[in-house]
C-alpha cells in the first residue's frame, strides 16, 4: 500500500497515441502506470511502452558529430554514422543550424534544402513535428518537398485515374464494417484484414472497433477468405478459409477470376455497360486477344501456386454471394502496386456490386483501425501551413535517388522532371534509417549532402545517428497537445505528464529559437506560445461544432465524444449515390465512370503500367529467375509489438525478441531444410544486405515464404564498412529500392528475395 503522503503525489493525465487512449499515472515526477481508456473497447497493449519514457537511449543534450564541428559543413561527411557527437549549448546548437541553412540558402537557394522529412513522428495536432517542420521552411523561403506516402504511394496516383476521386475520397467514404456485417455473404480478402494493424490510426485512436464488427459479421454467417501467405492476416477466431499463392501475384489471381466470370457468362453486362469505361480492351486482354495467353485459372496457377479449380469455384461462389473485396495496402507497396488495386476495383466491377451494401470494394479494413470503422466524425483543426515557394519535389520513396543523382531525369504520373541538387537534409519525425529501403544504399546516398540536421527524441532512430546536428525532442508526454484524428469522435486533451528528459525540447520550440536568428519568428509563430497555440486551434473547433465547450471546459474535463452531425453518416456505402444516378453523381474521371481502361495513362506510354489492369512479373519473386540462388520471399508487413521503429526499446517490442534480435517467422519445411530450429540465431542474406534475427518456426506462414516484420533499429556490426551485418533484425538491408512503375514511383518493399542460413554464435546485441 503506498503512503498517505505518496498517494498524495499521485497524479492522473490522459495521453493520445497513434495507438489508443491512456490514462499515465505519475508519482514524483515518474511514470509508474499506463492504463488504458475504459472507454475503449478493444486497447491495445502497445501502451505499456510509455513506462520506458526515460530510457537511457533517450538523448539528452545538443549534438554535434564531431568531423562537422571540426571542419564545418562536409566535414568527414564519409563518417557519418561512425563518429562521435560532442554536446553543445542550445544557443551553440541553434546558431549553427540558423547559419548553415543561411548558407545553404545564399549559395544554393532554397531547393538545394531536402526537408520533405517523412515519418509518422507523434499524436497530437500541434506538436506534430512534420507539419512543424514544413511550416518552418515554409516561412524560409521554401524547401524541395515530397509528395505521397510510403503507405500508398502506388494507390494515391493509380486510384484517381481509375474513379476520379481521390485515394482518400474513397478510403474515407469506405462502406462502414457495420454496413459488411450486416449485409456481405462473402468477405475476400487479399492480405486479409490483420488486427496487428487496426491497432493504430494516425493522429490517435480513441475506440479500437474492427474486431468487433468482424465478430457482429462472423456471428451473421459472413465466410471468410483470407488470401495471403501469413495464416493469421485473419484472426484464426473468424475462421477464415485460407488460401497461400506467391506473394506479389494477386493480380494474376484477380484477373483468373475476372476470368471465369467473362468465360462463364457471370459477369453483370448491364453494370459494365452503365457504370464503367473500357470494358472491351480489358475483356480482349483477359481473353489473350493479343499476346494469345487467355488470363485464366490455369495461367493464374502457374503463376501464383493457388490451384485453378479453387480459383474458378471461388469466382462462381463470388458470383452468387453478396460479396466485398479487400486488398490490403501491402499489395500496393511492391513492384507494380498499381495493378492488384485496378485489377480488384475491375474485379467488383465485373461482380456489378459496386454501390450495394456489403458489396463492391475496399481499400485496406484494417490497414489502420479508421478504414470503414463505423463511428461518427468530427473535423478537427491542424496547423496551419504556409505555401512552399520551392515547387520541385520527389516522390517520398525516391529519397536515396535524389541524394545520388542530382541532375538526373525521372518520371512520376506522366511529368517528366529532373532531381535537384541537395546539399542540406533536415528531418523531423521521421526515421529514413526504419522506412526507405536498401538501407546500405541509403547510408552511401546519406554521404553527399554537406550538412544532416534531425530532430529526436531517441538515438535508436538511425537518422539521428547518421546525422551532423542532433537536436533532442520532447515525447508527447512531456508537452500539452489536443488529440485526435477527423476520421473519428474522439478528442482529448493530452496534459503533461512528466518534464522533459534532459535539455529536450519541443520541435515547435526548437524551431522558434532558430526562427528568431533568422527573423522569421513572426510568421512563423504569429507571437502564440504553445499554449497560445493550443488556445487558437481549439477556436478553430469550436466555430465549426457546437458540441465543443469552451477551451478551459475541454482541458478540464480531459476527453470530448462527438455525436455526429448528419445523423446515419456513419453508416455509408461506397459510391452508392453514383450507383443510384450515374449522371447525376458521375464520377470526376475523365469519362464520368470507372475506367478500366485509361487513355490519360495510356497516354503517358509507360512500358510498367500498362492503361488496363495487368499482370507483370515483378522485379523479384518465387516464380522468376533470381529464385534460384534466393530461394525465399521476404514479407517484411507492419510489426504487431509497436508502431515501426517506435517504442521498440519498450517492454511489448523487447519481450517478443528472440535471442535479442527480430522474429522472422518461416515454415517448418523451409527450417528443417536448412537445418534451422525454433529459437535459433538466423542469418538472412541477398546481394544487397544482410542481417541476423531470432527463428520463429510456424505453419502459420506459407512454404517459400518468411515473415521479418520492419521497425528494429539499425545496427550494422562495423558502421564503417558498408553492407556489414546487421545485427538487430532491420529487413530494410535486404529490400529493393525502386520505383512501383514511372506511374507512381512507390516504395516496392514487399518485392524481395533472401536466403536464411543458421548464424554461426554471437554475441547477444548490446
Ligand atoms: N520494408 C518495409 N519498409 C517499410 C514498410 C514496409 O511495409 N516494409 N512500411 C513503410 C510505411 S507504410 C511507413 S508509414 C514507414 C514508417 O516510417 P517512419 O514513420 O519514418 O517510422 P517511425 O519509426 O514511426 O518514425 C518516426 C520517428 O519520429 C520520432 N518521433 C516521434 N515523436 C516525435 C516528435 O514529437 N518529434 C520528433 N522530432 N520526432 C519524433 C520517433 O522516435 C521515430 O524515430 O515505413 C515504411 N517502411
Ligand atoms: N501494429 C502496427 N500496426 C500498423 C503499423 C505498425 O507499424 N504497427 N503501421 C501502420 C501503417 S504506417 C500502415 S501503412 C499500415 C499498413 O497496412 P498493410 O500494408 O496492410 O500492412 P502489412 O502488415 O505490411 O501487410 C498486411 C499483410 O499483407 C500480407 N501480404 C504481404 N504481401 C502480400 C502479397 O503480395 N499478397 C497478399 N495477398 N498478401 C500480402 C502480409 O502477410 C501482411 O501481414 O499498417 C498500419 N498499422
Ligand atoms: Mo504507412
Amino acid at each position: 500500500m503506498p503512503t498517505r503522503q505518496t498517494q498524495s503525489q499521485r497524479r492522473t493525465t490522459l495521453t493520445m497515441a497513434h495507438w489508443g487512449v491512456y490514462e499515465i499515472d505519475t508519482l514524483e515526477g515518474r511514470i509508474v502506470a499506463v492504463r488504458p481508456w475504459p472507454g475503449d473497447p478493444d486497447p491495445s497493449p502497445l501502451g505499456q511502452s510509455f513506462l520506458s519514457n526515460d530510457h537511457h537511449q533517450r538523448i539528452r543534450h545538443p549534438m554535434v558529430r564531431a568531423g562537422w564541428l571540426e571542419k564545418g559543413p562536409g566535414g568527414r561527411r564519409e563518417r557519418r554514422g561512425c563518429e562521435d557527437f560532442v554536446p553543445v549549448s542550445w544557443e551553440k546548437a541553434t546558431a549553427l543550424v540558423a547559419d548553415e541553412l543561411s548558407r545553404v540558402r545564399s549559395e544554393h537557394g532554397n531547393e538545394a534544402i531536402y526537408a520533405g522529412s517523412y515519418g509518422w513522428a507523434s499524436a497530437g495536432r500541434f506538436h506534430h513535428a512534420l507539419s512543424q517542420l514544413h511550416r518552418f521552411m515554409s516561412a524560409f523561403g521554401g524547401y524541395t518537398a515530397s509528395v505521397n506516402t510510403y503507405s500508398l504511394a502506388a494507390a494515391e496516383v493509380v486510384v484517381p485515374h481509375i474513379v476520379g476521386h481521390s485515394y482518400d475520397h474513397i478510403q474515407r467514404e469506405a462502406t462502414s464494417l457495420p454496413v459488411v456485417a450486416e449485409h456481405c455473404e462473402l468477405l475476400l480478402c487479399f492480405g486479409g484484414i490483420p488486427l496487428k494493424n487496426a491497432q493504430i490510426q494516425a493522429g490517435g485512436q480513441g475506440r479500437h472497433l474492427v474486431r468487433g464488427w468482424l465478430r457482429e459479421a462472423r456471428k451473421r454467417g459472413c465466410r471468410m477468405v483470407n488470401v495471403s501467405p501469413l495464416a493469421d492476416d485473419i484472426a484464426r477466431e473468424f475462421g477464415a478459409e485460407w488460401l497461400t499463392l506467391r506473394p506479389n501475384t494477386d493480380t494474376a489471381v484477380m484477373l483468373a477470376l475476372a476470368h471465369t466470370l467473362e468465360s462463364e457468362g457471370l459477369a453483370d453486362r448491364a453494370f459494365l455497360e452503365r457504370y464503367t469505361s473500357g470494358f472491351e480492351p480489358f475483356r480482349a486482354y483477359l481473353l489473350g486477344e493479343g499476346d494469345g495467353q487467355p488470363k485464366d485459372a490455369d495461367w493464374a496457377e502457374r503463376i501464383s501456386g493457388l490451384p485453378a479449380r479453387r480459383i474458378r469455384a471461388l469466382a462462381r461462389e463470388m458470383a452468387a454471394s453478396r460479396t466485398m473485396i479487400n486488398v490490403s495496402w501491402s499489395l500496393q507497396r511492391a513492384d507494380h502496386g498499381e495493378q492488384p488495386y485496378w485489377a480488384a476495383i475491375a474485379l467488383a466491377a465485373m461482380l456489378g456490386q459496386i454501390g450495394l451494401p456489403g458489396g463492391g470494394f475496399a481499400l485496406g479494413y484494417g490497414a489502420v483501425g479508421s478504414v470503414g470503422n463505423g463511428t461518427p466524425r468530427v473535423k478537427l483543426p491542424a496547423l496551419p501551413r504556409l505555401p512552399n515557394p520551392v515547387k520541385r519535389f520527389i516522390p517520398v520513396a525516391r529519397i536515396s535517388d535524389i541524394l545520388l543523382n542530382p541532375g538526373a531525369p525521372f518520371d512520376y504520373n506522366g511529368q517528366r522532371m529532373t532531381y535537384p541538387d541537395i546539399r542540406l537534409v533536415y528531418w523531423a519525425g521521421g526515421n529514413p534509417f526504419h522506412h526507405h529501403q536498401d538501407l546500405n544504399r541509403l547510408v552511401q546516398a546519406w554521404r553527399r549532402p554537406e550538412t544532416i540536421v534531425v530532430h529526436e527524441p531517441f538515438w535508436t532512430s538511425g537518422a539521428a545517428r547518421y546525422a551532423d546536428i542532433v537536436l533532442p525532442a520532447t515525447t508527447p508526454l512531456e508537452r500539452n497537445d489536443i488529440g485526435g484524428t477527423s476520421q473519428e469522435n474522439v478528442v482529448v486533451a493530452m496534459k503533461q505528464a512528466v518534464a522533459p528528459v534532459g535539455e529536450a525540447r519541443n520541435d515547435y520550440t526548437i524551431l522558434s529559437r532558430i526562427a528568431e536568428e533568422l527573423g522569421i519568428a513572426k510568421s512563423f509563430t504569429e507571437g502564440r506560445d504553445a499554449m497560445g497555440w493550443l488556445r487558437h486551434l481549439y477556436e478553430d473547433l469550436r466555430q465549426r461544432s457546437n458540441q465543443a465547450p469552451d477551451f478551459n471546459t475541454f482541458w478540464e474535463r480531459g476527453i470530448l465524444e462527438f455525436e455526429d452531425e448528419i445523423p446515419g453518416r456513419s453508416r455509408r456505402v461506397l459510391l452508392s449515390e453514383f450507383r443510384a444516378d450515374p449522371v447525376g453523381h458521375a464520377l470526376p474521371s475523365p469519362s464520368g465512370k470507372i475506367e478500366l481502361y485509361s487513355e490519360t495513362i495510356a497516354g503517358f506510354g509507360y512500358d510498367d503500367c500498362p492503361p488496363h489492369p495487368s499482370w507483370l512479373e515483378p522485379a523479384e519473386w518465387l516464380g522468376g529467375e533470381a529464385a534460384g540462388t534466393h530461394r525465399l520471399h521476404l514479407i517484411t508487413n507492419q510489426p504487431a509489438t509497436r508502431l515501426h521503429g517506435q517504442w521498440d526499446h519498450g517492454e511489448v517490442s523487447q519481450k517478443a525478441k528472440i535471442k535479442g534480435r527480430e522474429a522472422i517467422q518461416l515454415n517448418p519445411g523451409d527450417a528443417a531444410a536448412r537445418g534451422i530450429s525454433d529459437g535459433d540465431m538466423v542469418r538472412v542474406y541477398n546481394g544487397r544486405g544482410a542481417c541476423l534475427a531470432g527463428a520463429c518456426v510456424t505453419d502459420g506462414v506459407m512454404p517459400g515464404v518468411v515473415v521479418l516484420p520492419t521497425g528494429a533499429p539499425f545496427e550494422p556490426e562495423d558502421p564503417s564498412t558498408p553492407g556489414s551485418l546487421e545485427t538487430e533484425g532491420n529487413p530494410n538491408v535486404l529490400t529493393l529500392d525502386k520505383g512501383t512503375s514511372r506511374l507512381a514511383q512507390g516504395p516496392s518493399a514487399q518485392t524481395c528475395l533472401v536466403e536464411v542460413e543458421k548464424a554461426v554464435p554471437h554475441p547477444p546485441a548490446a
